[in-house]
């Protein structure tokens, strides 16, 4: 393997550069961070910034990014390109405001690279699950393994098992890879553009490469009501990660927020216009069964899923089974034409600490796993959304009970939350619990920021909450042994000992709190090195040992104790410094 360096004087001025690793084509290269030490070393981190963060590539919002993953999509030769599903002023949330109304098509509302929806040849599986089932080692396949330092024998087995999903959209070409499974590096999901209150379309472009940049990898883009469509183009033209979404908030749109209209066909419909867009996993809450829905009533928080309550809603609306669960099968075959994830929504997920681990929340979560087996039946990627909010004690039975009743499908869950009384600290309190059900298996936490439960996140929020899912995230890699995770925390911990600060910052989470934090309180000091190694060298050590093991190595006993008592005083005199400072 190669590496090539992207670096430029600005990039070494800062204290990394993007390098590349590369595969086994010259249009596989897996980008890396890394990190300069003062000591000349450098240190190889993950990264999931995208390009945006290398010098010698040119950006364009307006344009998006390149679509690295086209040529390993068309050389498979199992797509076909298409019309497309006109996309009409409703979609957008615009709901007949368009001044000539009629159809619009993609080009109209992104003027980046004119582009057509691909799918599945004849409706056939185009999935990362069904190649791996068949034996193949995909160029994305290939990538993650680079990018996990696992073989990729690995991730292919993995995602065959079901174990794991590497969600890419075959209509979003410009993704980088990444696996997400228990046996890889634990992920993080941050949520972006979750109101209806405007932000404008550049401001959710920047929210999700903020989040990236501050290493999110993957993001939903939850944006509800004006220039929906329009939006959630943008995000995905010019996203490096893959992008979820719940198609159900877009749906309820459509439907003017009134639940009990929503149907089948309009779901069905929003899907496919998302699939068609790029959308690499859906949350769909088709675990909420009629019969369920009365279980939450004794709850002290009932129903906190947004599409849990939609659901719920609908199916006392009409006293029917829910529309999701009644046609999921053939929400199988158009998720599989596309590769589109599954993330299958805890819409019963308990919202109190007093609710956790009820009779609703695990009779959703046996209704997911028999939907889990009907999606890989159908060759459809598939994770388990999970809980919530969940007391220390209670955190254990949740991942063993999904990974039990699931067959090892991934785990993705929001916290959970261990705690209920400190808002405005929601991101600790569930950061506490991410890290635990993390190590014990958890594949993916979606984050949570210091806003939960009282506001929208604004940058510093979005920050926060993937920074504490960041160190949850990775206290699990280590804590499973995950290849190469200690030596991050090894060169940091060199680094503070050697009290080589610029390395410290370099290598921690966030360079620039660190930093900060630094010049407000602690005046520079100098590198120490270790007193008894500069003063005795290996001499002194040989002697204590040869004085511990045995007398014929070098000198009789009186010899030894006096050289020891030399050391002794010699120690004393510099004023019994364990270390020193160097002269420099
Ligand atoms: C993750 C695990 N459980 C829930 N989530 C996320 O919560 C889900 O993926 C989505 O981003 C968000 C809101 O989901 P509800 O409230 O519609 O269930
Ligand atoms: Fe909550």
């Amino acid at each position: 393997m190669t590496v090539q360096d992207a670096r430029t004087p600005a990039a070494r001025a800062i204290g990394w550069h993007k390098g590349y690793v590369e595969g086994s084509r010259p249009d596989l290269r897996v980008p890396v961070r890394k990190v300069h030490l003062t000591t000349g070393d450098d240190v190889t981190l993950y990264d999931t910034s995208g390009p945006y963060t290398d010098p010698t590539v040119e950006t364009d919002v307006r344009r998006g990014l390149a679509p690295l993953r086209e040529n390993w999509i068309i050389g498979r030769g199992d797509t076909e390109e298409y019309a497309g599903r006109p996309v009409r002023p409703e979609d957008d949330g615009l709901k007949h405001t368009s001044p000539r109304g009629g159809l619009r098509n993609l080009d109209a509302v992104f003027p980046g690279r004119p582009r057509q929806p691909r799918r599945g040849r004849e409706g056939q599986a185009v999935t990362q699950l069904a190649y791996a089932r068949r034996g193949d080692i995909t160029p994305e396949m290939e990538y993650v393994a680079i990018r996990e330092n696992v073989p990729a024998e690995v991730v292919r087995d993995e995602i065959a098992a079901g174990r794991a999903v590497l969600p890419a959209n075959v209509n979003h070409p410009e993704i980088e890879p990444m696996i997400i499974g228990k046996r890889f590096l634990v992920k993080v999901n941050a949520n972006i553009g979750n109101s209806a209150v405007t932000s404008s379309i550049e401001e959710e472009v920047d929210k999700m490469t903020w989040a990236t940049k501050w290493g999110a990898d993957t993001v939903m883009d939850l944006s509800t009501g004006r220039n929906i469509h329009t939006t959630r183009e943008w995000v995905l033209r010019n996203s490096p990660v893959p992008i979820g979404t719940v198609p159900l908030y877009q749906a309820l749109e459509k439907v003017d927020g009134r639940a009990e209209e929503l149907t089948w066909e309009i779901y069905k419909d929003t899907v496919i216009e998302q699939a068609e867009q790029g959308v690499d996993y859906m949350t769909v809450h088709a675990g909420v069964l009629l019969r369920y829905v009365p279980l939450t009533a004794r709850r002290k928080t009932g129903i906190v899923s947004r599409g849990g309550s939609i659901m719920a809603a609908w199916c006392l609306a009409h006293h029917q089974e829910s529309f999701l669960y009644e046609n999921f099968e053939e929400l199988c075959d158009i998720l599989a034409a596309y590769d589109v994830t599954y993330s299958l929504g805890d819409g019963l997920r308990p919202g109190s600490i007093a609710d956790a681990n009820d009779e609703a929340q695990f009779a959703e979560l046996r209704t997911l796993g028999e939907l889990n087996t009907v999606a890989k039946r159908h060759n459809v990627q598939t994770m388990i959304e999970g809980p919530g909010h969940v007391p220390m004690h209670k955190i254990k039975e949740n991942i063993d009970l999904q990974q039990e009743i699931c067959e090892e499908a991934p785990f993705y869950t929001l916290g959970p939350l261990t705690t209920d009384v400190a808002p405005a600290y929601d991101h600790i309190t569930s950061g506490i619990g991410a890290a635990m059900i993390a190590w014990w298996g958890t594949a993916m936490l979606c984050y949570v920021t210091p806003k939960e439960h009282l506001g929208l996140p604004n940058r510093d929020d979005v920050k926060t909450g993937v920074i504490t899912y960041k160190i949850a995230a990775h206290a699990a890699d280590l804590a499973k042994g995950h290849p190469g995770a200690q030596e991050w925390d090894d060169a940091l911990s060199d680094a503070r000992f050697e009290f080589r600060w610029e390395d410290q910052f370099n290598l921690a989470l966030d360079p620039d709190t660190a930093r900060e934090f630094h010049d407000e309180t602690l005046p520079a000091e100098p590198a120490k090195t270790a007193h008894f190694c500069s003063m005795c060298g290996p001499k002194f050590c040989s002697m204590r040992i040869s004085h511990d093991i045995s007398r014929d190595h070098g000198g009789s006993q009186d010899e030894i104790e006096a050289g020891m008592a030399a050391k002794s005083k010699e120690f004393a005199a510099s004023g019994n410094r364990v270390y020193l400072p160097i002269a420099d």
